[in-house]
């Protein structure tokens, strides 16, 4: 039996066989293997968690990337002193989708030589930080889980989110739509979010059996 692609990865690591031997179906079939493969063969040995893949499509079966995925109803620790940053650079924010647990602490660097004045209206975090260029001394704590909707006061185009869960599992999809979770194999309830949901809609929740070798789809359709 041929392997079909991201079905059912670890078949195609014990033949032996490199991801050039499968059926020339698509690129996305075998760029999702390498991903799933990868994670696979260094975390197995480690036991307990594993690198979980899901593979986030619209309601036409279309990968969306820069969409977040979360764990849900996992018990959260304390507070992660977490740091990330989210650039500006071009007159964009660069990434346009952040996700970051609660109590992170985000810079905002401003790599451009215009200044910009960064803000957000959203009830998860209000804060401005007001015309500035190089990088402001104090970054912006996120303490509260929701959607931040990011703009720049000067430059009304920029726009950028930043998500901020209640969970120690999260990821966002690459091009291809895939996410990687390091949970523990078995049932877990994902919620989905992608900008164009925008801050009010409720959140796109699913539950799921996860584990190391199945790509597992997931698709935004209510
Ligand atoms: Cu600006």
């Amino acid at each position: 039996m041929v392997p079909t692609g991201a079905s059912r990865p670890e078949r195609a690591d014990n033949t032996g066989m490199p991801p050039a031997a499968h059926p020339p179906t698509v690129t996305h079939a075998l760029a999702r293997l390498a991903r799933t493969l990868l994670p696979l063969l260094v975390l197995l040995p480690c036991g307990a968690a594993l690198a979980a893949t899901v593979a986030v499509t619209d309601a036409a079966g279309r990968p969306i990337r820069d969409a977040v995925v979360s764990v849900v109803g996992e018990a959260a620790a304390a507070a992660p002193e977490a740091t990330a940053a989210i650039q500006q650079v071009g007159r964009r924010f660069d990434p346009i989708v952040t996700v970051v647990r609660i109590g992170t602490a985000v810079a905002f660097p401003n790599n451009d030589t215009v200044r910009h004045h960064v803000y957000s209206f959203s009830p998860a975090k209000r804060f401005e930080i007001k015309l500035y260029v190089g990088t402001p001394a104090q970054p912006i704590v996120f303490d509260k889980p929701g959607i931040v909707t990011l703009g720049c006061n000067i430059h009304d185009r920029m726009l950028a989110w930043v998500v901020v869960v209640d969970s120690p599992h999260f990821a966002k999809t690459d091009a291809a739509g895939v996410a990687v979770l390091n949970v523990p194999p078995g049932r877990h309830r994902l919620r989905v979010w992608h900008p164009e949901l925008g801050e009010e809609a409720p959140p796109f929740e699913a539950s799921l059996i996860l584990d190391a070798a199945r790509l597992v789809p997931l698709r935004l359709a209510r």
